[in-house]
Parts: structure tokens; C-alpha cells; sequence
């Protein structure tokens, strides 16, 4: 996308303005590196030039240095270098900052000797959230220029600050709407008064005592390698010299950039961004104009769906079939909105305004109005039919009609409508109103311009928007159907529930099968089997012995004490191992490595078979779908970028004798799979191709 020349210089009136145009974020790569070293050399160079203005073209001032050179062979000048050539000159250079500087944006401004920036601008050094550290001066700079304290927390949450807050710690000279201009006459302005000291040249900071505690609270419960990088290399502006803070920067952010977890979480970052892109898409399709939205069901599931669009700014109605049922899920909306007041997380005004963007309505003809309806009632096919069959004359034409079931045949749910092209899945993950994905799910007869609507829509919503085709579960549940398939099978096998749960959160997961299983309710996996005929005989026989999870206070685990907090339960190891013995199964000790392969291979050869069907279009979509869905651990990267690190063979090799020895033919590699591993090759080279 890099224009031919992506770094301008035009002299006007004493002051060169160096802009740089790189579309779509201003990202530092090469050409850009080059092109602000010389444009900063002939500056230098020309005799009318009294001062130097820096500023971009579009949204973004810098978004930072080019993710996606990292892992490239490098190209000089080096960022570091390109900043040096600016800072190094006798003439006052100003920074416009005309919208976000990030990363290595920020550190560019910090080069040079002043800063302005926008109303409207954000400054931030985000390099944690790819497990980096700022790389290209801003740990020395940073310090030097608005104290060691400020510059950490800016640097270990990688959160930015808004421009008013920057010139609040002394970070931006000024905030004013035309930011070149007042660059300009700023930069004209130190041309006369003399150019200030660049942040090199500035003594050490002097905040040694405010850093070290503020050091210490960050390191105590630090689990990115990033934290303690950045705290080191602040400390060096302490007690090094520029040049040689500068060096100990560069080795951590050397050393850093090629750990495993920093490669994972550009994964992350990449593939969440490709994941918007929709496949197949004609040209020039455009989305369709979302103002108002219904929600049918006023369940929890129902009710959190109607938060995400009054949170977003969308009036919504949600619609009950009785005046009872309405109420009790207005009342469930209007409570969670009450804790998240009470807990400090909203205001009371902007809950007002959210409650009074929801209206609950009986009966379907309130979906009228609405440019979009979500239907979200029980998971039953004959249900989910009759609505969108009185949809089809209720709704008003171009409306969305969108199901937000979990596992079921969206085209056989499209065909109850003469309007199919208008149909499509958008499957909410519990609780809707806080888990950030959204699976869109792509019906044989959905409109391109339908699906564009729900992808945009998504993102309005704050969700990460993934595209699925129909199959039973989609992309997510069916794979997670492999990973508890195996679950049960480990403890008829010989392993504890609190085993398996241990070997996923050794592995990054916030909680394991058995643990998440007790508290969504093993009534939900129970009802699902029953209808299908499935059979998981441990499972089962909890359920059959009154043991729903937390809502009964037993499940995997026992929650007598306070509600919340498993404890193994000796009756539930008695009913596992009665079951295995029904089975014939000589209960073994199981390691945790077999218990982790168990369970996350058969997933891989699932999401293997999901992107051979076409069903995912990228392997990155897939671990979209993980990391935003499930509490897959970021710094791995999701399920298909970390079966490339493991290595294709060894997962191939490994699912083989997972089958030979359980005799399930469903845990033999996938083609797909087979083919890659032979070929030497990843899931990635897939997508590398498809883009
Ligand atoms: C760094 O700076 C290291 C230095 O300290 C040291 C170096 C020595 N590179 O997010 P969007 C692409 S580390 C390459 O959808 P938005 C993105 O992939 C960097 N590409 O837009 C997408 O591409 P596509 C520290 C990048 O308006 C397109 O731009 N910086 C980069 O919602 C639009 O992105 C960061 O971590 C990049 N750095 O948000 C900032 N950034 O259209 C990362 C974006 O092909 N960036 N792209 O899918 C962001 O936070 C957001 O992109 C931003 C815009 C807020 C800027």
C-alpha cells in the first residue's frame, strides 16, 4: 500500500513541514525511515530553512514502527537512527501531531525538540501489548522529558493518554485544532528564542524514589516478560549515560521482539485485523444502515444482546412473548447496569441513557421499527422456524434478520422466510454483553451486502467480528466439542477432573472444561445430548445425581463453601471411577503433557477439517475466534498459530497414536493437516496465500 515517495518536505515561509503520507496508519517502514533521514538532512542542509515541522496526512499521526517487518531482514536506517538525524539538528524541529502517535510514533515526536498535537489526538506507548518495549529511545527519552514514574505507567499498561492529559504531564507544549499551524509558528518562534534542549541532552530524571515504588507495585503481579524490560531499561536513564541507556533499550527490545510470546501476540494483532476483511465480497458492497434493533428473548442471553446496542447507542427493543417475562429480563438488564454503577465502571448518567435507549415490548409486531432483529430464544429448530416465518411479514424490507443460535442449520432457518438473502447467524458468546466475540455466520443465501452490515455492526458493537459458514457449532463450538469429548474420556481414562483443569491453566487458561462446566451448567451439554443422542457418561451420571455445576453447589467440583469456590468432591471420584469400571477401563495415571495434547491436538485437526470445508476462510480466524471466545492464552497465539510453533509432524504423529489407542477414527490427522506436515509447511502459509 506504500506510496512512491511516502515522506515529503515543502519549505514555506522559513519552515520545512516533512509529512509523511503511509497509508492506512503511517507505519515506520523502510521507505518512511529513509525518507524522514533525509528529508531531516536536507533541512539541515538548506540555508532557508530556520525550523522543521513534523506531521502526517489522514487519522494517525505514526501508529509506530511496521508490525509487519518485524521478523524481516532488517532494512537501515534503523528507527533509532532516522530519529537521531532529527533531534541532531541546530534547527528547532516541532512535532504536529495531527492524530494517534503510538509506539514508535510517539517516540519519533519525542526526538523532536517540542510538541503540539490535536484535540482530538491520542499518545501512547502500546509496545507491551505486542510483548515489546518502546525500541527506537522512548524508555530514555520518555524520562527524561515528563519523569521516570509518568513515563513507566505510560509504557507498562501501554494505554493511551488523551493530548489534554499529555500537556498536563508536560508531554505536549500545546493542544490546538490547526496543528500545523500552530507547529509552525512554534517552531518560527524557538527559531528566534533559541532551540530548546532535546530530551538527550536533558539530566537524568529525578523521581528515583516515586519509580521505584511505582517499579515495585508493577513487578509484583507482572506476567509479561515486557513489565520488568521496561522498568530495567527506565532504571538505565537513572544511572546511564544517554548513548548507553540507549544501548541497554535496544538489546531488551532485541531480545524481546524475538521471543516466541512477542511473535504470538503480533499474531494476535494481525489476524484480528485480517478477520474483518470478508472473503469473496464484491466490490463497492456497502452495509446497510443500522438505527434502531430488536432482540427476541429476553433471556440472559437476550438481555445482554440488548445491552451491546444501548451501549453502543442504539435504541433497541427487546420482546417477550408475556408482560412477566418482559419484566424479569428488563429487571436482569437494569440490575447488571446497576452493579456496573456500583462497582465504578459507569456513571449514572450514561446508565440512564443507556436504560433509556432499551424498551421492552410483548409480541413480535414490535420488530417493525427495527433495522436489525437478533433473534435469541431457546436453542430449538421448530421455535427459532415459526419466528422467522412471521419475521418474514413483520419485519420491514431490507431489515437483517440474524439468529443468534449457537449451533443450528442457519440455511434451514433462512428457508422459513421468502426472504433468505436477508438471513444470516450472529452468535454472541455469554455474557453478551462483555465477551468481545461475535461469530457472523454465513448463511448459502446471505446477501454479501447483509454480511457486511453484521461485520460493521459488530464492530460498533465492540465485538471482534469473525465470519463462519453453517455447520453443527460453527467455528468455536465445534471445536470446543472435540476438547470436552476428550475431557471425559481422560477421567473414564484415570485423570481428576481437578488434573485436567490444572493442565489448561498450566498452559494459560484462565479455567479449564470441568470448572467452566460447572459454571455455565452441565444441564445446557446434558439437554443437547438428549436431544442428539449423544452420551458422555460421566457427565451424564452428574446430572442424573443432582449435580448441576454452581447453580446446585456441586458439579466437577464441590461449592458448599461459599458458592463460588471448587473443592474436589470424593463423590464425584467414586461416580468416575464406577464409571470407568462399567466401561471395562483400568484406570492410569495421566501426565499432565498427555493431558494438555488430549486436548488441545483434537481441536487443531478440528480447526484443520473447519478451514479445509472452507467454513473458516484463515487459519488466523480461527484463533480469532479462540483468544476473543474462550480465554485462549494470547501469548501463544491461538490454537493454529501454536500448532505452527509446535510443529505440524509432531501434532500429525501424536493424533495417530491418540487414535490407534482409543480406536476413535475421528482423532486421525486431517488431510489437510497430513498435507501440510508433509509439505513442511504451516496453517500460516495458508493464509499467506490467501491474502
Ligand atoms: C513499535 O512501534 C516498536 C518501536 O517502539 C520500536 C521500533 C524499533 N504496523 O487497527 P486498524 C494496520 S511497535 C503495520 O484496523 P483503527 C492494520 O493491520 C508498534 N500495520 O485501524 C490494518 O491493516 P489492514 C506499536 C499496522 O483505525 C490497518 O493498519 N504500535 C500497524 O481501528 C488499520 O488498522 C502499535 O501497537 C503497524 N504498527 O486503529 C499500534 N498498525 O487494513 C498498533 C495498524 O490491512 N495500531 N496497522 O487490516 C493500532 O493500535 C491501531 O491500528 C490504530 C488505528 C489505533 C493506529
Amino acid at each position: 500500500m506504500a506510496q512512491e515517495e511516502p515522506v515529503t518536505s515543502v519549505v514555506e515561509e522559513g519552515v520545512a513541514v516533512i509529512r509523511i503520507a503511509n497509508p492506512p496508519v503511517n507505519a515506520l517502514s523502510a521507505a518512511v525511515r529513509g525518507g524522514l533521514k533525509r528529508a531531516a538532512e536536507a533541512a539541515e542542509a538548506d540555508p532557508s530553512v530556520r525550523a522543521v515541522v513534523v506531521t502526517a496526512e489522514g487519522r494517525t499521526f505514526i501508529a509506530g514502527a511496521d508490525i509487519t517487518e518485524f521478523g524481516k531482514p532488517p532494512v537501515p536506517p534503523t528507527l533509532p537512527e532516522a530519529i537521531a538525524s532529527l533531534e541532531s539538528l541546530a534547527k528547532p524541529v516541532v512535532a504536529a501531531i495531527n492524530g494517534a502517535a503510538l509506539g514508535g510514533g510517539l517516540e519519533v515526536a519525542l526526538g523532536c525538540h517540542a510538541r503540539v498535537a490535536a484535540p482530538g489526538a491520542k499518545l501512547g506507548l502500546p509496545e507491551v501489548k505486542l510483548g515489546l518495549l518502546p525500541g527506537a529511545g522512548g524508555t530514555q527519552r520518555l524520562p527524561r522529558l515528563v519523569g521516570a514514574a509518568p513515563a513507566l505507567k505510560l509504557m507498562a499498561d501501554g494505554n493511551p493518554v488523551s493530548a489534554e492529559a499529555a500537556k498536563a504531564i508536560g508531554l505536549v507544549e500545546e493542544v490546538a485544532e490547526d496543528v500545523v499551524g500552530a507547529a509552525r509558528a512554534l517552531a518560527l518562534r524557538l527559531a528566534e528564542t533559541g532551540r530548546p534542549t532535546p530530551a538527550r541532552d536533558r539530566g537524568a530524571p529525578e523521581d528515583r524514589e516515586a519509580f521505584e515504588e511505582a517499579a515495585a507495585g508493577l513487578l509484583k503481579n507482572a506476567d509479561n516478560p515486557s513489565v520488568a524490560a521496561c522498568v530495567e531499561a527506565v532504571r538505565a536513564a537513572f544511572d546511564l549515560p544517554f548513548e548507553e541507556g540507549m544501548a541497554a533499550e535496544r538489546a531488551h527490545f532485541l531480545r524481546l521482539r524475538d521471543d516466541p510470546r512477542s511473535k504470538a501476540l503480533r499474531h494476535v494483532f494481525l489476524a484480528e485485523r485480517a478477520a474483518a476483511r470478508i472473503p469473496g465480497l464484491p466490490r463497492g458492497t456497502q452495509p446497510r444502515r443500522v438505527e434502531r434493533a430488536a432482540v427476541i428473548g429476553g433471556g440472559t442471553m437476550g438481555g445482554g444482546i440488548a445491552m451491546c446496542f444501548a451501549n453502543a447507542g442504539i435504541p433497541v427493543t427487546l420482546i417477550e412473548t408475556s408482560e412477566e417475562n418482559l419484566q424479569r429480563g428488563l429487571e436482569r438488564v437494569a440490575g447488571n447496569y446497576a452493579t456496573s454503577v456500583k462497582r465504578g465502571s459507569l456513571t449514572e448518567e450514561a446508565r440512564a441513557k443507556r436504560m433509556g435507549l432499551i424498551e421492552g415490548k410483548v409480541g413480535l409486531d414490535a420488530a417493525a421499527g427495527a433495522d436489525v432483529v437478533v433473534e435469541a430464544v431457546f436453542e430449538e429448530m421448530g421455535l427459532k422456524k415459526e419466528i422467522f416465518g412471521k419475521l418474514e411479514t413483520v419485519a420491514k424490507p431490507g431489515a437483517i434478520l440474524a439468529t443468534n443460535t449457537s449451533y443450528l442449520d442457519v440455511d434451514e432457518i433462512a428457508a422459513s422466510t421468502s426472504r433468505p438473502a436477508d438471513v444470516l447467524g450472529m452468535h454472541f458468546f455469554s455474557p453478551a454483553n462483555v465477551m468481545k466475540l461475535l461469530e457472523v455466520v454465513r448463511g448459502k443465501r446471505t446477501a454479501p451486502d447483509a454480511l457486511a452490515t453484521a461485520m460493521e455492526l459488530g464492530r460498533k458493537l465492540a465485538k471482534v467480528p469473525v465470519v463462519s459458514g453453517v455447520c453443527y457449532g460453527f467455528i468455536g463450538n465445534r471445536m470446543l466439542a472435540r476438547r470436552t469429548a476428550q475431557a471425559e474420556r481422560l477421567l473414564i481414562e484415570g485423570a481428576l477432573p481437578e488434573e485436567v483443569d490444572a493442565a489448561l491453566n498450566a498452559f494459560g487458561f484462565r479455567m479449564g472444561p470441568f470448572a467452566m462446566g460447572d459454571l455455565a451448567g452441565l444441564d445446557i451439554g446434558w439437554r443437547i445430548r438428549q436431544a442428539t443422542g449423544k452420551k458422555a457418561p460421566v457427565a451424564d451420571a452428574l446430572v442424573e445425581a443432582g449435580r448441576l455445576g454452581q447453580k446446585t453447589k456441586r458439579g466437577y467440583y464441590d461449592y458448599s463453601a461459599d458458592g463460588r469456590t471448587g473443592v474436589p468432591d470424593p463423590e464425584v471420584v467414586a461416580i468416575i471411577e464406577r464409571v470407568s469400571a462399567e466401561q471395562g477401563v483400568t484406570r492410569r495415571p495421566i501426565g499432565r503433557e498427555e493431558i494438555t495434547e488430549r486436548l488441545l491436538f483434537p481441536m487443531i485437526n478440528e480447526g484443520a477439517r473447519i478451514l479445509e470445508e472452507g467454513i473458516a476462510a484463515r487459519a488466523g480466524d480461527i484463533d480469532t475466534v479462540w483468544l476473543n471466545g474462550y480465554g485462549w492464552p494470547a501469548v501463544t497465539g491461538g490454537p493454529m498459530f501454536h500448532a505452527d510453533s509446535l510443529g505440524l509432524p509432531r501434532i500429525v504423529g501424536r493424533l495417530r497414536e491418540f487414535a490407534r489407542a482409543s480406536g476413535d477414527e475421528s482423532l486421525e490427522p486431517a488431510p489437510l493437516l497430513v498435507r501440510l506436515a508433509e509439505a513442511g509447511q504451516g496453517f500460516a502459509s495458508l493464509d499467506e496465500k490467501a491474502a
